[in-house]
C-alpha cells in the first residue's frame, strides 16, 4: 500500500456521516415544492432509503429523526423505529426536537414570553431526551427558531434567562453518555433578532447549561464570509464542538449540496479538525440539505462522496511540514503545502478504498446501475401524486 493510499484509507476509516431522514422527503422553499414521485413520505421509506446510501457508501450507519415528523406520536413510536433499526440495519441517529411549526410558537418556543408556551416546549424537549435514550441515540440536536423581527417588539434580555432555564431544565434530564448540541443561525425565520444568533451565543449558553452541551454548526448559517474554520478552531480548543449540519450556501440557508459552491470552505475545515488530536472521536457529522431540484437519492449520494473526497484532500495535508513553515513563516511554501492537499487528485485512492472494502468504486453509477430510484418511484408515485407530500 503506498503512503498515500494508506493515509486516505484510515481517514475514510474514521468518517461516518449521518443522514437526514428529511432529506429524502419533499420539501419546498416559501415559493413552493416541486415534488419528486420517489420521495419518502413514511418513517419506513426514509430509513429504507437510508439504508440504500449505507449499501452504496458504507459510511451511513445513521439516520437522524426529527421528532415532530417522524415520531408524531412522541415515544410512543420509539418501538416502531427499534424495529425499523433492526430490519433496515440502519441506527437512529441525533434525535432532533420540533419547535417551530405548531401556531403556538408564533412568538418563540423557550424564549416565549408566555410561560404556558415555554412550558410546552420544554415538555416537548424533555419527551424527545426521553426519545433519544429510548432509541440509544447520543446526540439531542437543538435548533430554535425563536427570534423576533422588530426591535423593542421582545426582550431580549428576558429572553435569554427563559432559554438558559429551559435549558438547564433539560440538561437536567440527559443520560450519562448524552449530549444536548446546541445549533445557531443568524436570521429566518426571524428577522431582527434570533435568540441563538451565532457561535459566540451558542458557546455562552450551552457552558451555562452543563458539560453534556455543545456547539452544533450548520455551515449554512453563517454570514457572508465568516471564517468558519476559525470558529471550528476556537471551538475544538475550548473542547465546545459537538458537531456538524453539512451543506453549502451561495445566499443564506441555502441547503446546498456540501462543497457544491465553496469546496476549499470543507477542505480547511477537515484540515483543522485533522489538525486536532481527538477531534473525530467527539465530533458529529450529519447532512443538513434538502433538495428540491435534484433527485433526492443521487443527491445524498454525490454529497457523502464529495464530503469523502474533500476529507481524504485534507487528509494527505502535511502537517509536521506545515508547522515548520509556519513557524518559520515561508508563507507561500505554507500555503502551498496546504493546498498540496486540496489539488490532489485522491479519487482514485478513494476508488481503490472502497473496492478494499467491498463496496461500489463508484456509488453513483452503482445507484443507477441498481434500479431502487425506479423501484421507489414506481412504488411510491401514486401515492405522492394522491397526497400532498408531508412537508418536512
Ligand atoms: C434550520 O435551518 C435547520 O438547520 C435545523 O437544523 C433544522 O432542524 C433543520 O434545518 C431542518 O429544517
Ligand atoms: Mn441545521
Amino acid at each position: 500500500m503506498t503512503a498515500h493510499l494508506e493515509q486516505v484509507s484510515k481517514a475514510l476509516d474514521s468518517l461516518r456521516i449521518e443522514l437526514p431522514s428529511w432529506g429524502f422527503a419533499n420539501t419546498g422553499t416559501r415559493f413552493g415544492k416541486f415534488l419528486q414521485a420517489e420521495a419518502a413520505a413514511t418513517i419506513e421509506e426514509k430509513f429504507s432509503d437510508a439504508a440504500q446510501v449505507h449499501a452504496l457508501t458504507g459510511c451511513t450507519p445513521t439516520l437522524a429523526l426529527h421528532v415532530a415528523w417522524d415520531l408524531p406520536g412522541g415515544l410512543r413510536d420509539a418501538g416502531k423505529i427499534r424495529d425499523l433499526e433492526t430490519e433496515y440495519g440502519i441506527r437512529s441517529g441525533s434525535i432532533n426536537p420540533n419547535l417551530f411549526e405548531a401556531q403556538e410558537y408564533k412568538f418563540g418556543s423557550i424564549c416565549n414570553p408566555d410561560s404556558g408556551i415555554r412550558r410546552r416546549a420544554i415538555d416537548h424537549l424533555l419527551e424527545s431526551v426521553a426519545i433519544a435514550k429510548a432509541l440509544r441515540s447520543r446526540d439531542v440536536s437543538l435548533w430554535l427558531a425563536d427570534g423576533s423581527n422588530y426591535p423593542g417588539s421582545q426582550s431580549i434580555r428576558r429572553r435569554i434567562d427563559w432559554m438558559a432555564a429551559a435549558l438547564a431544565e433539560i440538561h437536567g434530564e440527559l443520560g450519562e453518555d448524552q449530549r444536548l448540541l446546541v445549533e445557531y443561525k443568524p436570521f429566518e425565520p426571524a428577522f431582527y433578532h434570533t435568540d441563538l444568533a451565532d457561535w459566540g451565543m451558542s458557546l455562552l449558553i450551552a457552558r451555562e447549561t452543563g458539560d453534556k452541551a455543545r456547539v452544533l454548526v450548520d455551515t449554512g448559517h453563517h454570514y457572508q464570509a465568516q471564517n468558519i474554520e476559525q470558529i471550528v478552531v476556537w471551538l475544538l480548543r475550548e473542547k465546545m464542538l459537538g458537531g456538524f449540519h453539512f451543506n453549502d450556501r451561495r445566499y443564506a440557508d441555502d441547503d446546498l449540496t456540501l462543497g457544491s459552491i465553496d469546496p476549499y470552505q470543507v477542505f480547511r475545515i477537515f484540515h483543522e479538525l485533522l489538525s486536532d488530536n481527538g477531534a473525530m472521536e467527539t465530533t458529529a457529522f450529519m447532512i443538513d440539505q434538502s433538495h428540491n431540484l435534484k433527485g433526492k437519492m443521487e443527491a445524498m449520494v454525490q454529497t457523502v462522496c464529495t464530503a469523502q473526497e474533500i476529507f481524504a484532500k485534507a487528509a494527505l495535508v502535511d502537517r509536521e511540514r506545515l508547522a515548520t513553515l509556519q513557524d518559520e513563516c515561508r508563507l507561500v511554501e505554507a500555503e502551498e503545502c496546504l493546498r498540496q492537499g486540496f489539488w490532489f487528485d485522491v479519487r482514485p485512492l478513494v476508488r481503490e478504498c472502497r473496492k478494499a472494502r467491498g463496496l461500489a468504486e463508484d456509488p453513483l453509477v452503482a445507484l443507477r446501475q441498481s434500479g431502487y430510484v425506479e423501484r421507489i418511484r414506481n412504488e411510491r408515485k401514486e401515492r405522492n401524486a394522491r397526497s400532498v407530500a408531508s412537508y418536512a
